[in-house]
């Protein structure tokens, strides 16, 4: 396959524009050139896309990235051309997009952990896929690629190594949030914290990520979920979703009340916030012996405080989660297989179905907490 595809794509020319940005417009739908799929790449026509926080952040320069960039990192889609090399796929293929991609050779990889991936994490700073190479062209420069996957387009040009195989009778847009969102909130239970039936649960920051690690605590057979968030729309989704109990992330009494409840606090906190305020709150609510899971991601700037003598004393643990500590390949087809037995409403996260067009409105009702998953529908 020879030919450059040309079509539409949301580009972000700079970060931290001022809100509203529906006004500010961070974002512009421009015509980009993508080069043939190289070695190991597949050229992959975008059906969903999902508007998450991270994206917000790099909007917003809360996460800094290489500029201009064309948006998205939670999609699905059809595959459309294969570059050489690509043996694992064939045209036709419904794939959804994973935001790590892994070599398979390097330690990480090896041991089982491609979210560690060595090769992948620096590609992903640099803006490249995994090749090293970028494949987007606007105004005949080439621009960058956000952690290889850039599906905030009609069509993307991806690493093999970016993609996994999906069951087509799932509808893609739903497909797609099991990219970021299925795999990083209900990973960071099953795989990263790995709870044991009868736990209690709270999950601090109730977007994509924290709705679906309370779905994953409900899969697991937690005995009390608990959700917080500042925002009272979100407890109401929460306790809708099956949530216990909520508390206002700034209720005085949070933590006299949930201590009681709990009998003493948590045995696991899922902090899916992005902020150092949010991680303090997960350890301070934990039981003796409890663990807390970090899976939000606040600027590289911010750092967090805790007792030292509590966590040693009272044999705490605290834990980074980062793509859920998946493996891809096994995961994402076993959390379908719970969505589609009923025990994972993934769903239930779609807020709205947006148009490319509408995504700096988007973002500006994600930065208001007022959606869950906005999808963009390319069909
Ligand atoms: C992020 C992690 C950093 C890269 C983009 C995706 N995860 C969830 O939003
Ligand atoms: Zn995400």
């Amino acid at each position: 396959m020879e030919k450059k595809i040309k079509c539409r794509a949301a580009v972000l020319f700079e970060m931290g524009l001022p809100r509203p940005f529906a006004k500010s417009k961070p974002v512009r739908v421009e015509e980009i050139e993508l080069d043939p799929p190289g070695f190991g790449e597949v050229l992959v026509k975008v059906s969903a896309a999902g508007l998450c926080h991270s994206d917000l952040s790099v909007v917003n320069g809360n996460r800094p990235r290489v500029m201009p960039m064309v948006l998205g990192h939670e999609g699905s889609g059809v595959v459309e051309a294969l570059g050489d090399g690509v043996d694992s796929f064939e045209v036709g293929d419904h794939v959804v997009y994973i935001f790590v991609p892994s070599c398979g050779n390097c330690i990480p990889c090896k041991e089982g952990r491609p979210a560690l991936c060595g090769p992948g994490l620096a590609v992903n700073g640099a803006g490249t896929l995994l090749s090293g190479e970028k494949r987007i062209h606007l105004n005949g420069d080439l621009i960058n690629h956000q952690v290889g996957v850039s599906c905030f387009a009609e069509y993307t040009v991806v690493s093999s190594k970016s993609l996994v195989k999906v069951d087509k009778t799932l509808p893609l847009d739903e497909a797609a949030l099991f990219g970021c969102a299925v795999i990083t909130g209900a990973g960071a239970v099953f795989n990263t914290a790995k709870i044991r039936a009868g736990s209690t649960v709270a999950v601090i920051g109730l977007g994509g990520t924290g709705l679906a690690a309370l779905m994953g605590a409900k899969a697991a057979g937690a005995s009390k979920i608990i959700g917080i968030d500042l925002l009272k729309e979100k407890l109401d989704i929460a306790k809708q979703l099956g949530a216990d109990e909520v508390y206002k992330a700034d209720d005085p009494n949070l933590l006299e009340n949930l201590r009681t409840f709990t009998n003493g606090g948590v045995h696991y906190s899922f902090e899916c916030a992005g902020s150092e305020k949010a991680i303090e709150l997960a350890y301070k609510i934990l039981r003796r012996g409890g663990t807390t899971v970090s899976s939000g991601l606040s600027h590289p700037d911010k750092s967090f405080s805790i007792q030292h003598v509590d966590l040693v004393a009272g044999e705490k643990t605290i834990k980074g989660s980062f793509l859920g500590s998946c493996v891809p390949d096994r995961d994402i087809p076993a959390y379908i297989d719970l969505y589609k037995a009923g025990r994972l409403p993934v769903d239930r996260l779609m807020s709205d179905h947006i148009t490319l067009d509408e995504v700096n409105e988007g973002f500006d009702k994600l930065s208001d907490g007022s959606t869950v998953r906005q999808v963009i529908s390319f069909n």
